[in-house]
């Protein structure tokens, strides 16, 4: 292999750190374009829309997670240096001994030693040679999804400053499911996906129809009396990203590949599509694709969007649309068969604090996921390292695509 290299590339980069129940999540987002507004509402407003959602637990009438900007920020602008946050967690406080950083504690702390099935306990447990399974429940729950939504949000405030939107709502919730392909969607895509989001955030569990939040919300009633968790689907949607980004000439460019990836990486999500994929590998190749359609006043015409936004690994110019499921979460207050690592007796699981459901909160953090994979995608067709720069070049790339169409 040749090398070294030294990487040359206006990209957004970002790390996460920290425990759950540890002093604090924080973030380093590197690759923000210079020049764009970010306020201290923006960033908490998505850290409480992560907060909500009908399900959530105990833990989360202890936090009210607000992101601390140490760098990268001057007078509410992005000066292209590295952005660091911090979200301290306030459970903190209840588990100074159990999580010290430092000293040892005087007293003895249980070990965690029955792993719960479905959750990283077990793999986790043996990959890093604990004989605690504390450590991996730490840093593999998703209270790390607020610091990811932190540093999303401010790739999605530079998105949106160029006119791309993203948003979602819940279609399913255990048995609970909204009519397929809600025709109201379509609409309110038309004002902006964030249209969606606003309008999602005001049912509880963040569906549009009415009659599946009300299944959906009994539902999750009545699995938590049974001690049991629900699972659900998310449909995410990105609008106003100009045909063309991403690429097919190399795997490592494909667009549609790097947003399944981003959704895959949040905890739970155990599958995700491009538009209604699964659907259309039953359907013939004439139900599937959508057709072109040139007209003198629109120029190049869809009636469709079966594609979910996205030809070729590139984006199609329409509303991209991703769908992921989330399996329900794998702590329950029912045990499930297990067994003791250290006596290898079978044991039931232990219950550990968690939530009944979590989907609304997934839409939300996959809303904040794939953001910077979609910056990252301009900033590779466009270039630019700073907001006004990046604005021009993409307003003329939109100009001159309107004239390519107009006969
Ligand atoms: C989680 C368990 C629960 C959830 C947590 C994810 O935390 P705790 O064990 O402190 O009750 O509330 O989610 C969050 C803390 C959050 O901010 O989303 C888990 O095991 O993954």
């Amino acid at each position: 292999m040749a090398g070294p290299f030294f990487l040359l590339t206006a990209m957004i980069r970002y790390f996460t750190a920290g425990e759950s129940h540890g002093p604090a999540l924080t973030t380093i987002v590197e690759g923000m374009p210079a020049g764009v507004t970010v306020t201290q509402h923006d960033i908490d407003a998505q850290l409480a829309r992560r907060q909500q959602g009908y399900g959530r637990g105990g833990r989360m009438k202890i936090e009210t997670d607000r992101a601390e900007v140490l760098s990268g920020i001057r007078f509410g602008k992005t000066i292209g240096s590295p952005v660091s946050l911090i979200i301290r967690n306030r459970d903190w406080k209840n588990w100074t001994t159990a999580m010290a950083v430092m000293e040892m504690p005087s007293e003895e702390i249980q070990k965690i030693s029955i792993p719960r099935p479905g959750h990283a306990d077990l793999a986790g447990r043996i990959k890093y040679g604990f004989d605690d399974i504390r450590p991996v429940i730490e840093r593999s729950s998703a209270r790390e999804t607020a610091a990811r939504v932190a540093a999303g949000t401010l790739a999605r405030i530079f998105l949106k400053s160029l006119g791309i939107e993203i948003g979602s709502y819940v279609s399913a919730i255990g048995p609970a499911a909204e009519p397929p392909l809600n025709p109201v969607v379509e609409e309110i895509l038309a004002d902006g996906a964030e249209s969606l989001a606003l309008l999602a955030d005001r049912s509880p569990v963040r569906m549009l129809d009415r009659k599946a939040e009300t299944s959906a919300i009994a539902a999750i009633d009545e699995i938590k009396k049974q001690g049991d968790t629900l699972g659900g689907i998310i449909e995410v949607f990105i609008t106003g990203v100009p045909m063309g980004l991403g690429s097919y000439v190399q795997h490592d460019r494909r667009l549609d590949a790097a947003l399944v990836s981003a959704l895959m990486s949040i905890q739970a999500i155990k599958g995700a599509e491009i538009g209604h994929a699964f659907d259309n590998a039953g359907k013939p190749g004439s139900l599937v694709h959508d057709e072109f359609y040139l007209s003198s006043t629109a120029g190049l015409e869809r009636k469709t969007n079966r594609a979910g936004g996205l030809e070729g690994s590139m984006s199609s110019g329409q509303a991209i649309h991703l769908r992921a499921a989330m399996k329900p979460i794998s702590s329950l207050v029912s045990p499930l068969h297990s067994f003791d690592m250290h006596t290898l007796q079978p044991m039931l699981s232990r219950f550990e604090r968690s939530d009944t459901c979590a989907v609304p909160a997934a839409g939300v953090v996959a809303e904040a996921v794939i953001a910077p994979v979609i910056a990252n995608a301009l900033l590779e067709k466009l270039g630019g390292d700073h907001l006004e720069e990046i604005a021009s070049r993409l307003e003329r790339y939109r100009r001159d695509l309107r004239g390519m169409f107009q006969a």
